[in-house]
Parts: structure tokens; C-alpha cells; sequence
């Protein structure tokens, strides 16, 4: 599998070999796999869905980004294995055949496509996308801060879901808004388990409900390698934001939202070694198979 310049899990891969990769799944699972391609950034990349589940049929969805922001390697590394282990246990494992056979996936695996390459050949701590500013030499919108979520941020954009990127992410999730249940977002690094609200300190609804769900899956999660998450509403827990895709997510109607800050919490922060790909994934799919089962049942 580790073979030097092919795609691996166990490395992170550049944007092309991503490309290559959704172009394998499709083919080597045409019955579970499929390729969305929900819209284009600034630069003429393609953005692509991959559904992953029962192709013709419309039932409970999850929703999961990976890659909004260019820099956190390991998140996008995420979205692949998540869709690597879907693929492989299906049939196999108890729980994930479940899973499967009653709701679908749609992951996005790189949302800042054009952040994602500048990071890859120009700037390894890029953030943003990479659209031009009016009357400022700056480029690049933070696509967390450009949602319509209480919108008034620093490097939010011209208007809310002012990006293209933005735009796809939000016309094809209020599109399927009748199956998705579920929107998870992952981020790097600070291991945490963040929930609403993150443009004010007010709770929201159902506190308790995402409080305990969130409790859960931290535990879940720690049973592998002992990693240590903390969990909480977004204000409180890392810091009052506003435009946040999940905030946005929440106000849209989808009640369980939550966002993962993966490892680590700081020793090499945006540079986690590849060595840490495998365990930071493993550990993480056991928190995500909890709320995906949760949902199911709930
Ligand atoms: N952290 C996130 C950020 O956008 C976050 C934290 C996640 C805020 C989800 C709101 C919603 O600032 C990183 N590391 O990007
Ligand atoms: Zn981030």
C-alpha cells in the first residue's frame, strides 16, 4: 500500500493524487461510490461529493467536509480514510453495514481545493482560499468565517457565502436538506469536539442533546490511544467566531452539528508527522460511527 509517490493512507496526498483516488473508489465500489461534483473554486478546480451508500435511494444522510482550511493536512486525510473503511467494512463490520444499508454519506474531502494546492507548492501554513479582495492586495477569504451565520468576521469576504466555494457547499446542502441529518466539519488541530454556537454564548435547543452526544463520542474516541478531546459549544470552548459553516448549518435546520479539531494539541500542530495519520483517523472514525449510530436510532 505505502509505495513512494502512489496514494496512501498512511501519507498525505497532494490534490491530484485525491483526484486519482475518487476516480479508484467509483471504480472499485461502482455499486456504493459515487462522484459528485457540486460546483468549482476560484481557480477552475472541481469540487466533488462523494456519495457513499445506496445510489438511487433518498434516506438519512450525514454530511461531512474535510479541508476548509488548506493548511490542516490530517482533516482531508480524514475524509479518505473515513471513505477507504466505509468501503472495506461494508459486509464485514457489524456496525457499518448498518450503517450503510440505512443511510448514505456525502463527503466532501477537500473543500478548499485551491488553499489546499498553494499550501502543497507555495506556503505550507496557508489557510484561506485564494480569491482576490477589492481594494486590498490580500488574497483569500477565510471560508469559515463566509457563511450566513451572524456574518461580521475578519477576513469574512465581500458578503456572506461571497465565495464560490462557499456557494457550492451551501446550494448543495440546502438542496438535500430533506435527508441530511448530520453535518460534520473537520478541522486541526486542538482535540476537541466543538458544537453551536460560535457567533453568540446562547445555547442552543437541543444543548443537552449535542452535550451528550458529544460527551459519548469524546469517550469513544479515547478508548483507542487514550487521547485526551474536550468538548463544548464553540464560544466557549475555543473562542467566539461568527460565519462558521456549522452555526450556518445548525440555523439551517440540521440539529446535529459538530466540529472536530483533530490532533494534536499543539507539539507540532499543522505539521503532524505522517506516522500520526493512521491512529489520528482510527481513534476518530470510532467518535463518528457513535453519533452516525445515534442518529440512526434517534
Ligand atoms: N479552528 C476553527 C476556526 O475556524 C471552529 C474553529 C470550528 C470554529 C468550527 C467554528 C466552527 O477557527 C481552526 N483551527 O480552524
Ligand atoms: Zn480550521
Amino acid at each position: 500500500e505505502d509505495i513512494p509517490g502512489r496514494h496512501s493512507y498512511a501519507k498525505y496526498n497532494n490534490w491530484e493524487k485525491i483526484v486519482a483516488w475518487t476516480e479508484k473508489m467509483m471504480d472499485k465500489y461502482p455499486e456504493m461510490v459515487s462522484r459528485i461534483k457540486i460546483g468549482s473554486t476560484v481557480e477552475d478546480n472541481p469540487l466533488y461529493v462523494l456519495k457513499i451508500g445506496e445510489k438511487n435511494e433518498r434516506r438519512k444522510a450525514i454530511f461531512t467536509d474535510c479541508g476548509i482550511h488548506a493548511r490542516e493536512w490530517v482533516s482531508p486525510a480524514f475524509c479518505q480514510w473515513f471513505v477507504y473503511q466505509a468501503t472495506k467494512t461494508y459486509g464485514r463490520n457489524k456496525i457499518m453495514t448498518k450503517l450503510l444499508d440505512r443511510m448514505n454519506f456525502y463527503i466532501l474531502p477537500v473543500f478548499n481545493v485551491d488553499g489546499y494546492i498553494w499550501s502543497w507548492t507555495k506556503n505550507r501554513m496557508w489557510r484561506k482560499n485564494r480569491s482576490k479582495n477589492q481594494n486590498s492586495k490580500c488574497i483569500g477569504t477565510d471560508l469559515n468565517r463566509n457563511f450566513n451565520a451572524s456574518w461580521n468576521y475578519n477576513y469574512r469576504g465581500s458578503a456572506p457565502e461571497s465565495e464560490k466555494e462557499t456557494k457550492a457547499v451551501t446550494n448543495f446542502i440546502r438542496s438535500h436538506l430533506n435527508e441530511i441529518k448530520v453535518y460534520i466539519t473537520f478541522h486541526s488541530y486542538s482535540q476537541m469536539l466543538l458544537f453551536p454556537y460560535g457567533y453568540t454564548s446562547k445555547l442552543p435547543p437541543n444543548h443537552e442533546d449535542l452535550a451528550k452526544v458529544a460527551k459519548i463520542g469524546t469517550d469513544v474516541l479515547s478508548t483507542r490511544y487514550e487521547t485526551r478531546y474536550i468538548y463544548g459549544p464553540i464560544e466557549s470552548t475555543i473562542y467566539p467566531i461568527s460565519g462558521s459553516s456549522l452555526d450556518w448549518a445548525y440555523d439551517l435546520g440540521i440539529k446535529h452539528t459538530f466540529a472536530f479539531e483533530l490532533r494534536d494539541k499543539g507539539k507540532f500542530g499543522f505539521l503532524l508527522p505522517e506516522s500520526r495519520i493512521k491512529p489520528t483517523c482510527r481513534e476518530t472514525m470510532l467518535a463518528v460511527k457513535f453519533i452516525a449510530k445515534y442518529i440512526l436510532k434517534h
